[in-house]
């Protein structure tokens, strides 16, 4: 059964890489936000994308969910001499992956050339895929700071501006790429991560023409929720529901999906709710240890293998 999963940052990630733990490498494709990405000190930076390469690739930082695990700062320490305010903290081995995404980046090689190149020299053989090989940037306006770039907003500030509204500079120029193309024409199922709704996975259905592609196919397509009891896993998911006026719940999640998703999948705490999808199912959702990783990947295969 070939799988198609949309992700975001850490608890994406981790679903990924509960799927990639039982299924073979060829039937699973990961697609990956891309509205994260920035510039800093001249490097080109996906977080997104290393965050999974790193999770898959068994090098993640366990305490963070990104970076690599036991990862120096010598780096930084050097740029805080140069009196540099080092708010984004950037390890000393993970420069290594920005060093050489940018020098391809320069020579004209497209983001997903680039993150299969990265994918095969850290041996990872599933497929990550960029959401577009053109460069896409979550905007965030907010009350107190007007329009922040992402990670302005979620590291710099750490999310506690009060967010207005979000815009993704770029995504009208961004194409679907053909291995986007290809993997959703042949996938028997689509899972959408338990990743931010609005800022992790918004971007990748904004793509032109990726969300048609998404639904075009009669298969499963499930998502999984990142809310449990009305707080979220980690991060601001929560919080920017209230900021966007939604109510905070995983009913309210699998609303927003409701038009593309036929399955969902929310936390068993929850159980109880009314969520407006013929498919639902309720799991363990939060993955503390990697056997939560498999068995929510493997309940959910086996759940969407019981009603298809
Ligand atoms: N997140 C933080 O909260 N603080 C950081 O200093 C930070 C550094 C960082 C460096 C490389 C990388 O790939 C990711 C990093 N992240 C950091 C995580 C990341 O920016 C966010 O988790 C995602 O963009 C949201 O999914």
């Amino acid at each position: 059964m070939k799988v198609v999963v949309l992700v975001g940052g850490v608890g994406g990630a981790k679903l990924a890489d509960g799927l990639a733990q039982i299924l073979p490498p060829e039937q699973l494709t990961i697609i990956v936000n891309t509205g994260d990405d920035f510039w800093l000190y001249g490097l080109r930076i996906c977080p997104d994308l290393d965050t999974i390469l790193y999770t898959l690739a068994g090098l993640v930082d366990p305490v963070n969910g990104w970076g690599i695990a036991s990862d120096t700062t010598s780096l930084l320490q050097a740029l805080e001499r140069l009196g540099e305010d080092t708010w984004f903290r950037l390890g000393d081995q993970d420069i290594a992956t920005h060093l050489l995404r940018t020098q391809w980046w320069r020579e004209g090689v497209r983001l997903t050339e680039i993150e299969k190149r990265l994918a095969t020299r850290l041996g990872v053989q599933q497929a990550i895929l960029p959401m577009t090989d053109a460069p896409v940037a979550t905007i965030v306006d907010t009350v107190e700071h007007g329009e922040l770039d992402f990670q302005t907003y979620f590291v710099r500030y750490r999310w506690q501006p009060t967010v207005k509204a979000l815009r993704l500079a770029g995504i009208e120029a961004a194409a679907m790429t053909a291995e986007v193309e290809q993997a959703m024409a042949s996938a028997d199922a689509v899972i959408i991560g338990p990743s931010n709704p609005w800022l992790s996975i918004a971007p990748i259905l904004a793509v032109p023409r990726l969300r048609e592609a998404l639904t075009a196919r009669d298969v499963p397509r499930v998502a999984v929720s990142p809310i449990v009891g009305g707080t979220a896993i980690k991060g601001p998911a929560a919080k920017l529901m209230a900021e966007l006026g939604y109510e905070v719940s995983a009913r309210a999640v699998a609303e927003y999906y409701e038009r593309i998703i036929n399955g969902f999948v929310f936390d068993e705490r929850d159980a109880g709710l009314e969520i407006p999808v013929s498919h639902t199912r309720t799991l363990n959702t939060i993955m503390t240890t990697n056997a939560d990783r498999i068995f929510l990947a493997k309940s959910v295969m086996e759940w969407i293998s019981g009603w298809w």
